[in-house]
């Protein structure tokens, strides 16, 4: 397995709109594989492909304590539902930032396994809040997007700062 580099925010390949899986291979196995070690790595609870540079409907998920409930979705279509609520989110591409975002509460979640078959089930709680997050990246959208202009400005100016100063 092989873990994999975590494009940061502002890098403009964040912005990328993924496009469709129609290949279930061993490839995509092997990516897939790759994507939750470097989830677990980080550590996180969820990452999409748009984050490692790739740029096609893959997320995966894991908000269990015990790193065992391993969720790998592709070309997932979400209805979310319910009452609006608000929580700390962090982000992968958005290191060490924390800030309050507005979600549904549950998601109903249409998808396809890695083998390509469908499935379909409702998520709560952080699970939901998790995937609705991971979807936004397939569309090239950050949490950093709901904030105001002046928070995200900032947010931005710190990122890129310190980017500049890994020389
Ligand atoms: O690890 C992560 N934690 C998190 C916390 C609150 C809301 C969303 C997330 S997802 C994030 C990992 C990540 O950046 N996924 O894209
Ligand atoms: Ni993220």
């Amino acid at each position: 397995m092989t873990r994999l580099k975590i494009l940061h925010h502002p890098d403009p390949r964040l912005r990328t709109k993924a496009t469709p899986v129609d290949t279930f291979d061993d490839k995509l196995i092997e990516f897939s594989k790759n994507m939750l070690e470097t989830m677990y790595a980080a550590p996180g609870i969820g990452l999409a492909a748009t984050q490692v540079n790739v740029h096609k409907r893959i997320i995966v998920v894991d908000v269990s304590d015990t790193k065992s409930e391993a969720h790998t979705l592709i070309n997932p279509a979400l209805e979310p539902f319910g009452e609006k609520v608000r929580g700390e989110e962090g982000c992968l591409s958005v290191p060490e930032i924390y800030e309050s975002v507005e979600r549904f509460e549950q998601v109903h979640v249409k998808a396809q396994d890695i083998h390509g078959e469908p499935l379909e089930f409702t998520a709560n709680g952080m699970l939901s809040i998790c995937i609705q997050h991971e979807c936004d990246h397939l569309e090239g959208k950050l949490f950093v997007d709901y904030l105001s202009s002046l928070k995200r400005g900032r947010i931005t100016k710190k990122l890129r700062d310190q980017a500049k100063s890994f020389v």
